[in-house]
């Protein structure tokens, strides 16, 4: 440690960590006081200065030479290296004519997307206030992470982060829960994320704690390794997309043998008679009991029927994983495990009742902060008109077409510029052949990255960023007790700039430099955004540490409220003085509101209708394996792909896929093959890794490996490294939340025989 570099704080959102200069690059090392760090801290080091970094602004040659307008040749083309200023005034050209023509209702600014953990360079939150100045942009609402249930909890529940994911704290879990029921799994590798960063990383911890304690746990999912070792796990390997007909059948053998809390389901819900009968089949003449649901779940009926009866007459905590809304009617199994929570009676106990998301991401289950965090002002967005965020490629492909949402009839906008800063659509949305056609449809695509991404290859106007090593930042999450003075290791890499650079510098061209920057620094800014935390710090405590002691300590604990299962308890405590925020003030186990939409995809309680691309459905009978699209282990979505942790992983250079040895050997295929992976959207290669942790009949592909299309030029090339959203299919979840539904899909698989084409995707782009 005497090498006599300077050491300083940093954080990321997978962790806050140590960064000093080494050689060449950058070494790093955890925060001292985690007591389980993230392993994806090991792709850090590489990856500042990889070749994949974007190191000067570029522009695409058809547009440049052919002006703005709808280009096939997006992702095509070659592209022009030109100087900051010339890219910026033919930037603030481009953005006067559409702003002072087809206006803003013509710029998609939602921009969705991680970004990085600083809460002041914060892309989104720069790119959204600078747009709002413009006069406002169509945006996006919702997440691809919670699409589903950030409509449907609120609904029937309450407050999406109050009622649905604050509700069990995992000190609770690790105290009071005797039976864990996760569906989806509450994996560590998850656990190991948390947006805006994550001092200490918990999960494992508690889970391995209570697990000490007696506590039982049952990972219902098609990966065995969705929980810890640590939680003692017993594994019932469901067919995917079919909780929602297990939770039917569990809630029907309660009823059957008389273990439904009659009392709760009285005084704390709403229409639980309705929902009753359709359950037992009253009103559709199908009883959803186990044996009903066994075939369809592929679990034997049996073991549904035990799994109830352990349920009942114990706290028991039903936790349900993001992944299971993130599919075609994502907002069934979410819903339904609120009301199997109701049934055994246990919402709003200590440890016991419905938890979504709990392990599904870092800053789930832990403390809130009792004060607010460095928040950059985005303004006002004076346009009403917006998007569900995944409804992308349908907006820009389709304009002025009508669309459902949550009740209302919408009209998607004819959308002709699009500005991107901190988000990658190649990562995140399905049916990446569609979105290609949706980029070539606008006039203009605008990408800030640090990375040549395949959404910056497709862009017309690429404009480097720096990456946070690169600047000075605050580090804070909602969530998490410790705020980080992230301080700058590195200049920035070749002409890279911050984003907050890059758009005082196109707001001086505008005329509106003053409202953009408010006559701040960057510096200044950071000890602008500081106050607010400061001054609540204060007013609870009598003093605070101002901006130069925090930063020269490298962090500060803020102080949290109390865990006490929040609204959802209080309202067990006191159902009449403490509603829930839904129309009844209860639990809705029945929503009249959602009755009275009329969506045949999303009817008045919890329902199970068959998927047209999973179980029982004739995609499958066409590409029999069901893929599971997950979050990957080895880095956060396609964030340093190209990091040393992440390469580590590959096979032969192509993400992992994993693969049952029984469907393994049907095929031909051996461990460490190179496998094409292909269904009516798409194909891509990925390396075979045979596991028996995997359920038979379905195969794991994690997303974030880079797109790289075997020749460019094609409508729909292969993609030869492993990109899953080739696959996917670019539906919403239902007409109620149009959410994302990458997680699964249908697929087939076979040995990959021809030549193994390279690995271009971190390659830069040509340019002349
Ligand atoms: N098939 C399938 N698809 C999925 C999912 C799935 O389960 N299955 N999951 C979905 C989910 S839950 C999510 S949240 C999304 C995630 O999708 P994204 O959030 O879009 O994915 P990221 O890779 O995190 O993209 C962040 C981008 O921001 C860039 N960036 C980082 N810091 C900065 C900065 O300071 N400035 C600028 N300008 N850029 C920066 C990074 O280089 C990167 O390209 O993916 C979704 N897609
Ligand atoms: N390392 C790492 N951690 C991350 C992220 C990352 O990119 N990398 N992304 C973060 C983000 S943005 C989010 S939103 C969360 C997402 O959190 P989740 O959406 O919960 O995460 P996934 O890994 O996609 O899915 C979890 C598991 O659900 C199981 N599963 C899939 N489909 C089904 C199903 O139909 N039924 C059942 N029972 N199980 C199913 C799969 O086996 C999968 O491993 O993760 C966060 N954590
Ligand atoms: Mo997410």
């Amino acid at each position: 440690m005497d090498d006599g570099a300077i050491r300083v704080s940093h954080s990321s959102h997978w962790g806050a960590f140590t960064a000093w200069k080494s050689g060449d690059g950058i070494a790093v090392a955890p925060h001292p006081a985690d007591p389980d760090p993230s392993p994806l801290l090991a792709n850090v080091p590489q990856a500042a200065r990889h070749a994949a970094r974007i190191a000067q602004p570029m522009v695409r040659r058809g547009w440049l030479e052919r002006g703005p307008g709808p280009d096939p040749m997006r992702g095509r083309d070659e592209f022009v290296p030109m100087a900051w200023d010339d890219v910026l005034d033919r930037l603030a050209a481009e953005l006067t004519r559409v702003y002072d023509g087809p206006g803003a209702e013509a710029v998609y600014g939602g921009s969705y997307g991680w970004s990085s953990a600083g809460r002041f360079h914060h892309a989104q939150s720069q790119v959204h206030r600078f747009l709002n100045l413009m006069g406002g942009y169509i945006r996006s609402v919702n997440s691809y992470s919670a699409g589903a249930a950030s409509v449907i909890l609120p609904r029937v529940l309450g407050n999406f982060v109050d009622y649905a994911r604050r509700n069990v704290p995992w000190t609770h879990l690790e105290k009071y829960t005797d039976l864990v029921v996760s569906f989806g799994g509450m994996a560590i590798k998850n656990a190991t994320v948390g947006s805006g960063g994550t001092s200490k990383h918990l999960a494992r911890g508690h889970m391995a704690a209570a697990r000490q304690r007696g506590a039982e746990f049952v990972v219902i999912g098609p990966l065995r390794d969705d929980l810890p070792e640590e939680a003692g796990a017993e594994w019932l390997p469901i067919a995917p997309g079919t909780d929602t007909a297990l939770m039917l059948g569990i809630a029907h053998t309660l009823v059957a043998d008389g273990l439904h809390d009659r009392a709760f389901l009285d005084r704390f819900c709403e229409g639980y008679p309705v929902f009753e009968d359709y359950l037992t089949g009253r009103s559709d003449g199908v009883a959803k009991d186990a044996a009903w649901a066994a075939p369809i779940c592929g679990m034997p009926a049996d073991d549904i029927a035990a799994l109830a009866r352990r349920m009942a007459g114990r706290r028991t905590l039903v936790v349900v994983s993001q992944s299971l809304q993130r599919a075609e009617h994502g907002e069934q199994p979410i819903w339904m495990a609120l009301v199997l929570a109701s049934m055994l009676g246990q919402v709003g106990l200590e440890g016991g009742g419905f938890s979504y998301g709990l392990g599904s991401i870092a800053n789930i289950g832990k403390a809130a902060l009792d004060v607010p965090t460095p928040t950059l002002s985005q303004g006002q967005n004076p346009i009403r008109p917006f998007i569900p965020v995944a409804r992308i490629s349908d907006m820009l492909l389709q304009p002025g077409v009508e669309f459902d949402y949550d009740g209302r009839r919408m009209t998607y906008p004819a959308i002709k510029l699009v500005y991107w800063a901190g988000g990658n659509p190649f990562h995140h949305h399905q049916d990446l052949a569609r979105l290609r056609r949706a980029f070539a449809a606008v006039d203009t695509l605008v990408v800030q990255d640090s990375v040549w991404t395949a959404t910056a290859r497709h862009a017309d106007i690429v404009l480097p960023a720096t990456v946070t090593l690169e600047r000075d930042d605050i580090g804070a999450a909602a969530f998490d007790p410790t705020m980080v003075a992230m301080k700058q290791v590195l200049e920035p890499f070749g002409q890279a700039r911050d984003d907050y650079t890059i758009f005082a510098e196109l707001s001086r061209r505008l005329g509106i430099e003053q409202e953009f920057t408010e006559g701040r620094t960057a510096g200044e800014w950071l000890r602008h955004l500081y106050e607010p935390t400061r001054k609540a710090i204060a007013a609870r405590e009598g003093s605070a540490p101002d901006f130069d002691q925090f930063w020269a300590a490298g962090e500060m604990t803020l102080p949290t409220a109390p865990e006490d299962g929040g609204p959802t308890r209080a309202f067990r405590l006191d159902p009449e003085g403490a509603p829930l925020p839904t129309p009844s003030g209860r639990v809705e186990i029945y929503s009249s509101t959602i009755a009275g939409f009329g969506y045949a995809d999303c009817p008045g309680h919890p329902t199970w209708m068959a998927p047209t691309d999973g179980v029982g459905s004739a995609a499958i009978g066409k590409w029999p394996l069901q893929l599971v699209a997950n979050q990957p282990a080895t880095r956060l979505h396609s964030q340093l792909d190209f990091g040393g942790y992440s390469q580590d992983s590959k096979v032969r250079g192509r993400e992992p896929i994993r693969i049952h040895p029984d469907d393994a050997a049907a095929r031909g295929i051996a461990e460490g093959d190179v496998v094409r992976l292909f269904n009516d959207r798409g194909a891509c290669l990925a390396g075979a890794q045979l596991s028996r942790d995997v359920r038979p009949g379905v195969v794991q592909l994690a997303t974030g490996a880079w797109y790289d299309p075997v020749d460019a030029a094609e409508d729909n090339p292969l993609c030869v490294h492993g990109n899953p959203n080739v696959l996917t299919r670019d539906v919403g979840t239902s007409s109620l939340a149009q959410g994302c539904t990458g997680q699964l899909t249908c697929v087939q698989v076979e040995r990959f025989a021809g030549n193994l084409p390279p690995i271009r995707a971190f390659d830069p782009p040509a340019a002349d």
